[in-house]
Order: C-alpha cells, then structure tokens, then sequence
C-alpha cells in the first residue's frame, strides 16, 4: 500500500518526540489527549511541532475574516462547539490576529482548491486559511478533533483546553462526500434530522440526500398536490404515524445544512417506489383506483402510469416545487428497481422527465438503473450494484458521466455487521467497519477510470430504522469510513492505521452522545 511505511515512521517519530517532551515539560505542557495523527478523515499532510502547545483561554477571541458574512458564520459556528463546555465568552470579531483563533480567506496554500484548508497551531494561536468558508468549515472540523473530547460536551467541563501544535495542510480527494437518509420508510422529525447533519459534519461529508418519497411515505409538502404529504405521508413501515415535512420545516433543514456547509439534494423515487403518491390521487393509476397505504417492506410493485398525460403534469409539477426549495444544483430522480415498469416504459418515462429536471434549472441523479435512458452527460448515475462489473456504468462514462459510488456491499449503512446485528437488512452480505472502508473508489469498478467517480455516498435505508439511537447504531463507525474514502488521498489508506484513528474518535461519541456499535474490528480504548 503506497505511503504505508511513511506514515507508519512519521507516527513512530513523533510518539517518540511527545514522550521525550512529556517526560521533560512542566504539567501545564503535557502532551494534549488528541494528537495530530488520530484526525479522520486523514489530512493529505500533517507536520506536527513536538512540545507546542495551543491554550484556549477564557479570554481568546476568534477572529473572522473582515467584511465576510460566511466566515462569520463558521466562527459563530466554531463559538457555538465551544462555549457551553469551556463556559469561555469566545466573542467573533471581524480581524486577523496572530493571538487566539483566526479563520481567514486570504493566503493559504494554493493546493487546498475551494474546500481545503491550512490549519496552523503554535502556542500563540490557531490560524486556518482557506479560499472559501467551505474550507474554513473544514479546518474547524479538523480543529474541534485536535481539543479534548469533552469541548463536545452540552455543558461546562472542566479544562485545560489544549491542542497540539502543527500544520496541516488538507484538500478532499472527491466533490461529493456523501450520506444518504430514508425518510420515507420512516419518518424522521426535523429534530432528528438536525441531528444527523451535525454528525455527518464531523466527518467533512459536504452532500445530504434526502430520499423523500417511497411506497410507503410521502415527506415533503406538495402545495399543488396536497395529499401527497397529508395522506400519502400518515404513515410508515411497520403502521406508525409517519409525517411529513411543511415546505417551511424543510426550507429550515436546508439552510442548518448549509450552514454546515452540506447541499441537501431532494430526490423524489420514479416511476417506481410510488405507491404513497398513487394511494393519494387515484388519477395517476392507469386503471384509476387508488391502491391503499403500503406498511411493509417489498420493493418493486408500483409505478406511475407512464401512458397518462397527468402523470407529467403530477411530476412537473412536484420537480417544480422541490426544485424551488433547492439551492443546490441536483435533483434526484430516483429510478431504481422500477421491476413494475417495462424497459421501454422506463426509458419513454425518463424522456419525458429528464427534460423536466432541466426545465427547472437543475440536473438529474438517479440510480444507476436510469442510465437506460441515456440520460445527457450533466447527470450523475449513482451505483448502488453489489458487483465490480457494470458494464453500463462505464458506457455512462464513456458519454461523460460522472458517477457516485454507492456499492451495496461496501457503503450500504443499512446492512448489518454481521449476523448478531439487531437492525438492519443481509441482502448485500454483512458488512463490518473493515469492508467499508477497504476499498478503492478509484478502482473499484472494472474499467471505470479514475477520474469518471464524482464521489462516494452512503445511504441508510430504514425499514428498520426508528429512532436517532438506530440512525447512529448503523452510521457509527461506518460512515466515518465512507467519510474518509471520500476525502482523504489514497496514499494514507491503511486499515491498520485507520482502526486506531476510528477508536480515538469513541471518545467524541460518547460525549455527544452518539450511539455506535463497538465493533470487535476497531481497538476501542478500556
Ligand atoms: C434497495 S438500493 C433499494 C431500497 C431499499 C434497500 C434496502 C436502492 C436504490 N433501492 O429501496 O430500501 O434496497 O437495503
């Protein structure tokens, strides 16, 4: 593995120089809990100063770049981490300062490209350049790792606030670092949705896909067709309650995401997994007669009636309004296991609709299934397969497609971890923390070059999933591992070093709170 025995030195020399410094340093230096080497994602590079030590003080400032109204909001963010553990005032002023903490937009390494940071620790302060407040947003994240686990906590702890000094200097290997949520299966509240962004942010994922739609719900408000939401959303797998979102609860979902820097990308499934939307309006079923709420788990037996000219105005009009609530540039079209829908049916559907995502000023995700449409090169397949041969995956690239990895094998959140695990589906296999993370995005489909993968995403279907504690039970330590494929260069990956990263990041969790499965894979401390 290329950069293995490199990084293995550089971490034995540096264990080495902070022992030698602990041994000689007065108690205030001793050596911070969270060295530079446990950070996950990996940074592409980290220059540690052995016996540099950063204090947070009750008088530290964070100062933001003048005149950016962005900047701003990454040091009220960074503020908002760390107020209620240190109980410091942690006061945001527009400036730069060699003292306390500095998030600036000028002056960092050209190398960081626009979600990079430089994050520079000394004993005076904390400086993280970037060119945008996505890569100061970054820098934070990396920096809130570099503090003692217990800065997580909701409420005052006791110091001393330490980081250990040095540089890193840090830039993601793929533009969309993704995770996946099924709202649909079921329902999960703002609150808890919130909740999973702080998460997912931690780890530097930049892309949140909401699967809105399914069999057996309907999340979102529709103001044109309002009982996709008030019917087609009242319940949920198993026959609870279900919800939805109103079109201004979702508007505020998106806006804590880009808050944190993370796009939401809405997708709405079609043709098939619509059975909520045709028990709402029984004018899209081709016979006319609205089929009744579907509770339990199968896949594959609905579809929209793709002869009716309804149909297009349903779906025109459900693309019009989703795509206004989307600040971002994708829509998701779904397209998956439409096993009710004929081959030439799917492909006359997707003509008809791909337009439609266009006609809107967006393009189009789907499920690697809709590339039997052809759809045009601005439309990102997602592979979702369980093999490493797609033949169509690779014909997609060919006519310029960039593809988001989501192997079911692999970066399935929904599977369990092995056959003890009490949620979760085994149709792809059970998947434990060593096989997502052990693979190449870059190689992992046959003749798929490199440079066709867009990213890696890792969806957490819920059939069954409830409640926060399950979302975080099978996130938990596998999303971290998806996480890191998506940012950091292949040349730091190594399982070995990878699996002690992962158990220093327990202690986070349990501040926060965050319900993991203590996988017997991962060398857990105590
Ligand atoms: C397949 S993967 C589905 C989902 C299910 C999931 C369960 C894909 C695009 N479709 O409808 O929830 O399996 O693992």
């Amino acid at each position: 593995m290329p950069g293995t025995p490199a990084r293995a030195l550089a971490t034995l020399l540096l264990a080495t120089a902070v022992g030698a410094t602990v041994a000689a340093a007065p108690a205030r230096a001793a050596a911070p809990e969270t060295p530079l080497q446990h950070i996950v994602p990996a940074p592409v590079s980290v220059t540690p100063r052995p016996g540099t030590t950063y204090h947070l003080t009750p008088d530290t400032h964070i100062h933001t770049h003048p005149g950016s109204a962005a900047a701003k909001q990454v040091g009220e963010f960074l503020a908002g981490v760390l107020r209620p553990s240190t109980g410091y005032r942690l006061p945001v002023v527009p400036g730069a300062s060699g003292k306390g903490i500095s998030l600036l937009l000028t002056g960092a390494d050209p190398r960081v490209g626009d979600e990079g940071y430089q994050l520079d620790v000394t004993r005076r302060g904390v400086v993280v350049r970037a060119k945008t407040a996505a890569g100061l947003f970054a820098g934070v994240q990396t920096f809130r790792q570099l503090l003692p686990a217990k800065v997580e906590a909701r409420s005052r702890q006791h110091g001393p606030w330490t980081a250990p000094g040095g540089s890193v200097l840090d830039h993601p290997r793929y533009a969309h670092r993704g995770a996946m949520l099924d709202v649909a299966r079921h329902f999960f509240s703002v609150d808890e949705v919130k909740r999973y962004i702080d998460q997912i942010a931690l780890y530097k994922v930049n892309k949140l896909h909401l699967h809105l739609a399914d069999d057996q719900g309907w999340r979102l408000e529709i103001k044109s067709w309002p009982r996709l939401a008030t019917y087609g959303g009242s319940t949920e797998v198993g026959g609870g309650p279900g919800g939805y979102y109103t079109q201004e609860q979702y508007k505020d979902l998106v806006a804590y995401a880009a808050a944190r820097h993370i796009e939401v990308i809405p997708e709405i499934d079609m043709p098939g997994h619509t059975n909520a939307a045709l028990a709402s309006y029984a004018e899209l079923n081709c016979d006319g007669v609205a089929p009744p709420l579907y509770t339990g788990i199968d896949v594959g037996f609905s579809s929209l009636c793709i002869d009716k000219d309804i149909t297009y105005k349903f779906v025109d009009d459900v693309l019009r309004e989703v795509a206004a609530l989307t600040p971002g540039k994708y829509l998701h079209i779904g397209g998956d296991e439409a096993h009710a829908t004929t081959d030439p049916d799917f492909i006359a559907f997707m003509n008809k609709v791909l337009p439609l995502v266009a006609k809107h000023g967006k393009h189009p995700v789907g499920w690697h299934e809709f590339v039997k449409a052809t759809p045009p090169a601005t439309a990102v397949p997602q592979f979702w397969g369980t093999k490493t041969v797609a033949a169509d995956m690779v014909e997609a690239a060919k006519r310029g497609n960039k593809i988001i990895l989501s192997p079911a094998t692999k970066a399935y959140l929904d599977m369990k971890y092995d056959e003890h695990t009490p949620l979760g589906l085994n149709w792809a296999g059970y998947t434990d923390v060593e096989d997502a993370y052990d693979w190449n995005p870059g190689a992992f489909l046959e003749n798929l070059p490199a440079e066709a993968v867009k990213g890696v995403e890792a969806p957490l279907w819920t059939e069954t999933v409830t409640k926060s504690a399950d979302i975080e039970y099978m996130a938990f330590p596998r999303l971290p591992a998806i996480a890191e494929l998506g940012w950091s260069p292949w040349s730091t990956h190594n399982w070995d070093n990878f699996k002690v990263r992962l158990a220093a990041q327990a202690d986070r969790w349990h501040t926060l709170g965050i319900n993991y499965y203590p996988s017997p894979q991962v060398p857990w401390k105590k």
